[in-house]
């Protein structure tokens, strides 16, 4: 079956005691068993509940992968993976990763015992070099989050494969629809499924997805075990979501790749980071390795009074954190999702507070353009 196919049905069965088309809401924390022991397959819902299998057997097709896991955030999901590996074992990560995960390394997981080195992974020089006999991991957020810089997943495959080392890819920015890492050579797929998968800005939730029966045990009982794991009801609010994925990523992309060339034009934008654009210094890869360019963006203004001004006077843009949703976000990264990553380290990777990203919702496209111009007006 092809990807919008599976989205919408894969998963979802027919209920066979009413016939309702839609997985029910089982809002239930427990199931009666009939003796000792003996259930009908579910036993506690932090184990397993029937409206989150259907939804982990979509997630799964959605990254045509064998099996999927749902948990209760994306920084759930990061964690559930940690639980994988033990104390002196060391990862290696792509700089310029979501704040939220810097600082779950950094400051959750070091204090530990676990090591994480940053480095950036679309030099593979740079990640050899990291790779020692304790690193398990290797962690890839492509494209990065603001600065879009684009990692190849499957030479990282090849070096992985050679190392022994498991090969996680973060693909929340182009969600399953625009690049299919696995097929790649990814060992695991990390989502925030409350961005795209969710897609309407209303539920928080993490995923996991690979092709490892090996695996399958060791995350279900970590999922069972630790606990970070969804409720039925969120459950069911993501596999609303997931059955327009296709139609919702189409849009995404056709907006982002009109602001993105309103954007370059201006004379008041110093640099737009979009591989959608033939200046995007990996374009030739993001055509390669993905299947469109999806619609997060982020740009460069002259300094940080421009960018806060802009940020002010936009209208249809909501000033706030998180993406992926149907309505446009604008965010300073700076001063809101990467404000717990050291300015040396950020600047490293050239994230600057002159820098706005910029998650293009599915609204109008003029609409959009036009209420970037007249920010920009005010801004010059
Ligand atoms: O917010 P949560 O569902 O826990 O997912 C964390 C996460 C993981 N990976 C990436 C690439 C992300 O962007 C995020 C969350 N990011 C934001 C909230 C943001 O505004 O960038």
């Amino acid at each position: 079956m092809r990807f919008n196919t599976r989205a919408i049905h894969a998963g979802n069965q027919v209920d066979p005691l009413t016939g309702a088309i839609c997985q029910p809401i089982f809002q239930s924390s427990t199931f009666v068993q009939e003796d000792i022991g003996v259930t009908r397959g579910y036993d506690y819902s932090r184990a397993g509940n029937p409206t989150r299998t259907s939804l982990e057997a979509n997630l799964a097709a959605l990254e045509n992968a064998r099996h999927g896991h749902a948990f209760s955030s994306g920084l759930a999901a990061l964690q559930g993976l940690m639980h994988l590996l033990r104390q002196g074992d060391e990862l290696v990560c792509s700089a310029g990763v979501y704040g939220g995960t810097w600082r779950f390394l950094t400051q959750v997981m070091e204090p530990w015992g676990l090591r994480s080195r940053f480095v950036d992974t679309a030099e593979l020089d740079q990640v050899r070099a990291a790779l020692t006999p304790a690193t398990r991991l290797l962690y890839v957020e492509t494209p990065t989050n603001p600065m879009m810089r684009l990692s190849d997943i499957r030479a990282l495959a090849t070096l992985c494969k050679e190392r022994g080392v498991l090969l996680v890819v973060d693909n929340t920015f182009l969600s399953p629809y625009f690049q299919s890492p696995l097929a790649l050579g990814a060992d695991i797929v990390l989502h925030s499924c409350t961005k795209y998968l969710g897609g309407h800005s209303d539920m928080i939730m993490g995923a996991l997805m690979h092709n490892s029966d090996e695996l399958q045990t060791k995350l279900a009982f970590v999922q069972k075990s630790a606990g970070a794991v969804p409720g039925p009801f969120e459950c069911f609010l993501l596999l609303r979501s997931t059955k327009t994925l296709g139609v919702r990523m189409e849009r995404h992309f056709e907006n982002a790749l009109r602001v993105a060339h309103f954007l370059e034009e201006h004379p008041a934008v110093t640099a737009v980071h979009y591989p959608g654009l033939p200046t995007h210094p990996q374009h030739d890869l993001a055509q390669r390795q993905m299947q469109g360019y999806g619609g997060m963006l982020s740009f460069e203004l002259k300094d940080y009074e421009a960018a806060r001004s802009v940020a002010r006077a936009l209208k249809i843009f909501s000033l706030a954190e998180s993406l992926g949703g149907v309505e446009s976000l604008v965010n300073h990264p700076v001063g809101m999702t990467h404000a717990s990553v050291p300015r040396a380290q950020r600047e490293s990777y050239g994230l600057t507070d002159a820098l706005l990203r910029l998650s293009v919702g599915i609204e109008d496209a003029q609409d959009l353009v036009d209420d970037l111009a007249q920010a920009l007006a005010l801004a010059t």
